[in-house]
């Protein structure tokens, strides 16, 4: 198979309420899509840089020059097997994951809609429903706080992770604790804003019965969060730190880590993704799938991927209401608490034409 051009697209989509992390309060996303037109047939790729390099090194603006000017001509005119040689053609260029991941994605779900195979089965998925956690951004008081839980709770979540940073941690899970009783699974997202020495005060999570504490320390600081790991009793789940399978080899092996979110985007790609759950299984330890606040395009490949057999916590997985009105693709709706992994050739969605092209800021097509 050939790529014949790829499609970039950028959409802007309000969110329904901001959501407020330890880097930074998105108000609105403003989504970059891959669209991969293979043998004719064409495939879609989420790619979940932010604007600015805040979560990771990556941006939306910087993704756009290295697709353009790096990626996409190394594809050129390239006779492919599959989308499987991807990873392999981009090596040379160093980082760029996410921008990777989109491409891939997009090429990967055009060759399954050629094949007519849905992206769940080639992954190996085992469920046809995927259960929904739910992701609560930091927020101006504690009430304000209890009260978007209950919603959640209400809606049929059966997991809730709240977001934290120093002044809004211990005392808002107390909080969520008090009012909700100690069987909601319940877990924190540090997105890095502690420091080793924040480890006592973390030490007093460990009284709350959290399912993990996500990314407590920096990116980087894997041999931290090692020493950390032996300082409390909640378990450690990275998330920034792992960007390939072999850090999460590394990071297992370390003892920094007992849990690993997987973001596709954040470790180059789906197939990336599936061999760090392969791994992680092989070690014993338990994965779930992170979200990026994806539309209903990025949404359906993430379902997919969580309905593999090592995924056994809820991931934030949720449904499109969570941040979006209007989806780009027929909506994700949660019933009993879990979304349906789609079962169509690729993705198994498409986004619906006058949805997408009312959102569309811009875009250029780069024919190859
Ligand atoms: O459900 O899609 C979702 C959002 C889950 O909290 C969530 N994502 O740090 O994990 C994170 C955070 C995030 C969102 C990170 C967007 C980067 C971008």
């Amino acid at each position: 198979m050939r790529i014949d051009g790829i499609e970039l697209r950028r959409v802007a989509m309000p969110l329904v309420s901001p959501f407020r992390t330890s880097f930074s309060t998105q108000t609105e996303k403003n989504i970059l899509l891959v669209r991969a037109v293979v043998d004719g047939v064409e495939g879609w790729g989420e790619c979940v840089t932010l604007p600015d390099p805040r979560y990771s090194p990556e941006y939306t603006d910087g993704a756009v020059d290295v697709m353009r000017r790096f990626l996409i001509p190394a594809l050129t005119g390239v006779e492919l097997s599959g989308a499987h040689m991807i990873g392999e053609i981009l090596k040379p260029f160093k980082g760029h994951r996410m921008a990777k991941a989109a491409i891939e994605t997009a090429v990967l779900d055009a060759e399954l809609r050629i094949e007519g195979r849905s992206l769940a089965r080639e992954l190996g998925a085992v469920h046809d429903t995927v259960p929904c956690g739910v992701s609560v951004g930091i927020m101006d008081e504690i009430p304000r706080l209890l009260d978007a839980v209950d919603g959640y709770l209400a809606e049929g979540y059966v997991r809730i992770k709240l977001k934290i940073e120093p002044g809004w941690d211990v005392d808002v899970v107390r909080a969520v604790r008090e009012r909700f009783g100690d069987d909601v699974l319940l877990q924190v997202d540090a997105n890095t804003a502690y420091t080793l020495r924040d480890a006592q005060h973390l030490a007093r999570l460990d009284d709350f019965g959290l399912l993990l504490i996500e990314q407590p320390l920096e990116e980087e600081d894997i041999l931290g969060h090692a020493d950390l790991a032996k300082l409390l009793r909640t378990p450690i789940c990275l998330d920034e730190s792992i960007t390939s399978a072999q850090t999460a080899a590394a990071a297992i092996r370390l003892g920094a880590t007992s849990v690993i979110n997987i973001k596709p985007g954040r470790v180059g790609g789906y197939l990336e993704a599936r061999r760090i759950h392969d791994l992680a299984v092989a070690q014993g330890v338990p994965v779930w799938c992170g979200g990026m606040v994806e539309s209903g395009l990025g949404r359906a490949a993430n379902v997919a991927l969580a309905a593999l057999p090592g995924f056994t916590l809820p991931g934030d997985v949720s449904a499109s209401d969570r941040f979006y009105k209007v989806d780009l693709t027929e909506p994700f709706v949660m019933h009993d608490g879990a979304l349906a992994v789609p079962q169509g050739p690729g993705l198994g969605v498409a986004p619906i034409p006058e949805i997408l092209d009312e959102l569309t800021t811009w875009t250029e097509w780069l024919p190859m």
